[in-house]
């Protein structure tokens, strides 16, 4: 996407990772007159080899700049705006982020903005999914990974799918979304809201600008939630779809005990279960699906389109990801999860677990999945919380310290071969891979690998 509404502006952009790189290609390939300036000297060395105009705004004048793209994970407000905030304020420049310029540029297609504190991507992922799979033009973007400046134009039958962080939320003010949906608000960035009425706040923003042509879904079991749909409800503004798995509600997808039941006018009470759905195990993932199949079936897709779409979903890569079937055993990769909190949601959507857990320990360890011990018939540890790890898993469940992965892994498949029932090789680290492994995506991907050469 080539950016034109900025053609000979003066704009500058701070903070070169992915999203910056990519709208200050886009504005300079769009003719606006680009500076660009990143605090680590690698961001702006990425800039200059793309040949971009790298100049310290700390010694800049701003005179001449009409507008300040933001990255992201600049702070804006708190704990404090970063110098380059007050610079803009000081100048008179308005500050905004990369979605912001996307909405500026983007020439026809449908806005679907999905955020949460959890679920997002998920979510974000599977309605792209379903959309594709019913042949629709769709593109995925956003907080997800892939920057809006890289996503193409749509034609007027296109959706565009982001997901979108508080962060984002908050440098777009001109966000309106045919369809906008809040999946949860728990505790999460407060350093950068200042408080849970700020997160909110910012969150809510997902619904902005909205009118009777367009639609809310909302998941109703969240308190936080709750609130905004009243509040919607009471403004008579965008069509409200709530979501629950808790119970049904009129006008609202629900999937309470992991059966699907769409009570919206379209969906007119068709019911589709989700249990035995891989890739869409736990209640979380429950609630995710309700608010993908709320959306999808907003944009018109019919129930035969939907139920393929939610089958032949794979998940995302790295939570609770499917990697391999091997008759009894499935194995699945949920390396995302680097505390119990995440490890927590695997542990409960599967029975007679051998588990992979372990890296660098956060505070307070896997004490709080002792409720969850039940479902492991054995532990595998790995990694500097090895030693913390055991001493919680004492006398509770059997464990064998393994240090290195690789030896987790064949030692878990083979145990899980024998036991001649269902059984699942999980690895839930609920711990940080910074100890064996670069990131958790890279200590998923040697999970896959090793799983992909068992029996080679
Ligand atoms: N930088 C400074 N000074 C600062 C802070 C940052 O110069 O004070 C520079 C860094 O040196 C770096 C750049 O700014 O070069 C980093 O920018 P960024 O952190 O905003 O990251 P991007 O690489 O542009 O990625 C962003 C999102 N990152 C954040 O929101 C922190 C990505 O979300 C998103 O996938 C990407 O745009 C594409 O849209 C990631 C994320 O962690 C996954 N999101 C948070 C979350 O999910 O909790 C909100």
């Amino acid at each position: 996407m080539k950016s034109h509404a900025y053609q000979n502006k003066g704009v500058a952009v701070f903070g070169l990772g992915k999203s910056g790189l990519s709208t200050a290609q886009r504005l300079h390939d769009g003719c606006a007159n680009v500076r660009v300036w990143d605090d680590r000297p690698a961001g702006r060395e990425a800039a200059e080899n793309a040949g971009l105009d790298v100049q310290n705004f700390q010694t800049a004048d701003f005179s001449n700049i009409d507008i300040l793209v933001l990255s992201p994970g600049v702070p804006l407000t708190h704990p404090a705006p970063h110098p380059v905030v007050e610079l803009a304020n000081r100048s008179n420049v308005d500050i905004v982020g990369d979605v912001e310029i996307f909405l500026n540029e983007k020439t026809a297609g449908k806005l679907v903005g999905i955020t949460g504190t959890n679920g997002k991507s998920t979510t974000s992922a599977l309605t792209h999914h379903m959309l594709a799979d019913a042949g629709r033009d769709t593109a995925l973007g956003g907080n997800i990974g892939t920057p809006v400046m890289d996503l193409p134009q749509l034609n007027a039958d296109g959706t565009y799918v982001l997901e979108l962080s508080s962060y984002q939320l908050d440098l777009t003010p001109s966000w309106k979304a045919d369809i906008a949906v809040i999946l949860n608000v728990t505790p999460d960035h407060l350093d950068r809201h200042g408080d849970m009425a700020g997160y909110t706040a910012v969150k809510e923003k997902i619904f902005q600008n909205q009118n009777k042509a367009d639609v809310a879904i909302i998941n109703i079991d969240d308190a936080i939630c709750k609130e905004i749909a009243s509040k919607i409800e009471a403004d008579n503004g965008a069509k409200l779809t709530p979501i629950s798995v808790e119970m049904e509600v009129e006008a609202g997808v629900t999937a309470v005990g992991g059966i699907l039941v769409d009570n919206t006018k379209l969906g007119a009470g068709w019911t589709f279960d989700i249990n035995r759905l891989d890739a869409l195990r736990g209640k979380h993932n429950w609630q995710n699906a309700c608010a993908a199949v709320a959306v999808t079936r907003a944009l018109g897709l019919s129930n035969a389109e939907i139920a393929k779409g939610l089958k032949t979903f794979g998940g995302l890569a790295h939570r609770m990801e499917l990697v391999a079937k091997r008759n009894n055993v499935r194995f699945i990769n949920d390396s995302k999860a680097t505390n119990a909190e995440a490890a927590e949601k695997s542990l409960a959507s599967f029975e007679n677990i051998f588990w992979i857990c372990g890296g660098v320990a956060k505070a307070g360890g896997i004490e709080s999945l002792t409720p969850l011990f039940s479902n492991i018939r054995h532990a595998y540890l790995i990694g500097t919380a090895s030693k913390e790890f055991a001493a919680t898993l004492d006398g509770q469940a059997s464990y064998t310290v393994c240090d290195a992965l690789e030896v987790a892994v064949l030692k878990a498949a083979e145990a899980a071969e024998l036991f001649g029932q269902e059984a699942t090789v999980l690895l839930a680290p609920a711990a940080a891979s910074f100890d064996q492994f670069k990131s958790f995506e890279s200590r998923g991907n040697v999970f896959r690998d090793l799983v992909e050469g068992l029996g080679k």
